[in-house]
């Protein structure tokens, strides 16, 4: 009697449970996810980093979600956008180097393109095949030929600027002369761009406009946001700069003490953290006169104030997945290309006759429309602060810099292990938007084409706190880019930059215990010092690490490949006419000479 009355609850449990297991999809949604890239922004840029920039929406992440203050990406924009967006180490997905500071011989060889090979699938290809909706706005740089454009790298929609740089308020504007001219793509067609705007307003606001395109669509989202924030020029909204008046006026010196302190206050590097000098690029604050005091704390004003108004255009994203009901169900992730960017491009005449021909960089202008500003190596210290060095050196400065992955469920619950300490890659984003998206990475195959497998690794054990580390003690982490190089094994960090901040020379680094890199380790420690060199050369050989040409200069570099690639290709028709018109009026001459003589 008993079973009989049972009977129909019994049956209807089987059947719930069969529904249950027959669609395990529809049953655990996947999370959105915005993945949001600055451009060189140094380690200590944002406020929850140790910065003092108004940074309301990315503390928000970070202090919901978890910040890696060990987390390494390459010194230079395409590499690292090359390696985020595949997980492949440069010198294997196709950018070894830039195209911009690529010596001419290497130009072409293999790993050497400047572009993506088609050797690596892109984590928007695999998250498309998988049903996700696909968006990118912003920087791409990773290539311009028809199959590296978004459209063929995995992107449903997408608006993207092609080049390594341009200005942030007239689209048709150059920043430098490396190019013919600004490179706009809509969905891999050349853009109808409006004449002004404002880049990072510009950059969510197509985002949103995708979003709304889509919003009656029941797939998860991945936005890949690719800022020009704080490339130069920089630039920024009057408002903005008008809140850090007089902010600075206490020096680069001053500034990059105080975010030292705040950084170790913060838990992100050790107490007693010390600091590298480097004199060879450092001018003491109190050498400059007013003037050029004066004019230096406005540079770094811009800077704070382009840096806040990207904050504030993160912010009417966040607004809109928090209307929409979506926020709660997107893992957002942060992070800066490379550290903060040092050179001057008014350093060299070339440079300055260029820029004085296009931009203006009066004191009461910077940073509006037609102004061309930059901060230069000292504030670029105090942005990478307590770090050494800066962009485009392998020196922790230009390859350390912040990341805040936040909305991921099932985070670790205790606070301190929410500024996680152990070495973390742009190398470990892919692998874990894969994992967050439960797609398999297909290996070494994808549609019949032969591809490297993934570099790097899920952070999703250290971010549910199931696992310390990411990488074991004896672990190769291997790093180049333009002759610096680095080589990463435990808490220590063998180290090469050339010259003007270093000497080109292995010097050999615990980067947690001395993240500042102050105390060179070889003499101590001679046996990890020659294991770690010997690590190198089998990492290199392994990849396919190209040695630098013995002369090698960037700066120099930059002006023969912007002679080779942009002036010749604009020039060569002239060259040659002016060429053939001097030959025929000689043969003129001559014939017309032999003529009278006759
Ligand atoms: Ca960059």
């Amino acid at each position: 009697m008993t079973a009989l009355r049972n009977f129909p609850k019994n049956w209807l449990l089987a059947l719930a449970a069969l529904v249950f297991l027959s669609f395990p999809q529809a049953q655990a949604k996947r999370p959105n996810m915005v993945v949001m890239l600055a451009d060189d922004w140094g380690f200590s840029d944002v406020g929850l980093f140790g910065g003092e920039i108004q940074t309301p929406n990315l503390n928000q992440l970070a202090q919901n979600g978890m910040r890696f203050s060990n987390f390494h990406v390459s010194a230079s924009c395409s590499p690292t956008r090359s390696m985020l967006l595949t997980g492949v180490d440069n010198h294997l997905n196709g950018v070894g180097n830039m195209r911009e500071t690529i010596p001419q011989s290497h130009v072409g060889r293999t790993g050497y393109l400047s572009v993506l090979n088609q050797r690596v699938v892109t984590v928007s290809s695999l998250l498309q095949d998988s049903g996700y909706r696909t968006y990118a706005a912003g920087k791409w740089h990773v290539g311009k030929e028809p199959h590296n454009l978004p459209p063929a790298r995995g992107f449903d929609r997408s608006l993207v600027m092609g080049d390594s740089g341009s200005d942030n308020w007239e689209t048709g504007k150059l920043y430098l002369d490396l190019t013919d001219k600004v490179y706009w793509y809509d969905n891999g067609q050349e853009a109808k761009m409006p004449k002004e705007f404002y880049s990072s307003e510009f950059y969510i606001t197509k985002t949103l406009e995708y979003l709304k395109a889509d919003a009656k669509s029941d797939k998860p989202f991945f936005a890949y946001i690719a800022f020009q924030a704080n490339h130069i020029p920089v630039q920024a909204p009057q408002s903005f700069i008008d809140k850090y008046k007089g902010r600075y006026d206490a020096g680069w010196d001053v500034l990059r003490n105080e975010r030292r302190d705040k950084a170790i206050a913060l838990g992100l590097v050790p107490a007693h953290s010390k600091m590298a000098n480097l004199p060879s690029t450092h001018v003491a604050w109190n050498s400059l006169s007013p003037a050029d005091k004066a004019y230096q704390a406005r540079r770094m004003e811009v800077y704070a104030a382009m840096a806040e108004a990207m904050d504030f255009h993160i912010g009417r994203l966040i607004a809109h997945l928090k209307e929409t009901g979506e926020f709660d169900q997107t893992v957002f992730m942060f992070l800066s290309d490379n550290g903060a960017e040092a050179s001057d491009p008014y350093a060299l005449a070339v440079g300055r006759w260029w820029l004085d021909q296009h931009y203006n960089r009066d004191f009461d202008r910077l940073g509006s429309k037609g102004t061309f500003s930059i901060i230069g190596p000292n504030w670029a210290s105090a942005a990478t602060s307590p770090l050494s060095t800066y962009k485009f050196f392998a020196g922790e400065g230009g390859i350390r810099v912040p990341l805040i992955i936040s909305g991921v469920p099932n985070m670790a619950k205790d606070s301190k292990a929410r500024v996680h300490q152990s070495l973390t890659h742009v190398n470990d984003i892919v692998p874990t938007l894969l994992d967050l998206a439960k797609v398999q990475h297909p290996g070494t195959t994808y549609k019949g084409q032969t591809i490297y497998p993934l570099t790097g690794h899920s952070l999703l054990p250290v971010i549910s706190g199931a696992a310390k580390r990411v990488r074991g003690p004896d672990e190769v982490l291997g790093y180049e880019l333009s002759g610096n190089k680095a080589l990463f094994k435990g808490d220590y960090k063998l180290l090469s930059n050339l010259a003007p901040v270093g000497d080109g020379q292995w010097h050999l680094y615990n980067i947690v215990q001395d993240p500042g890199e102050t105390q060179d380790l070889q003499q101590a420690l001679p046996e990890l010092f020659q294991t770690l060199q010997a690590d190198y050369a089998k990492w290199s050989k392994a990849n396919g690490v190209l040695d630098m040409p013995k002369a090698y200069d960037p700066i120099e570099q930059v002006i023969v490949n912007s002679l080779v690639f942009v002036y010749w290709p604009r020039y060569q028709w002239h060259l040659i006419g002016f060429l053939a018109a001097l030959v025929f009026s000689l043969l003129w001459f001559w014939r017309r000479k032999s003529q009278v003589i006759a």
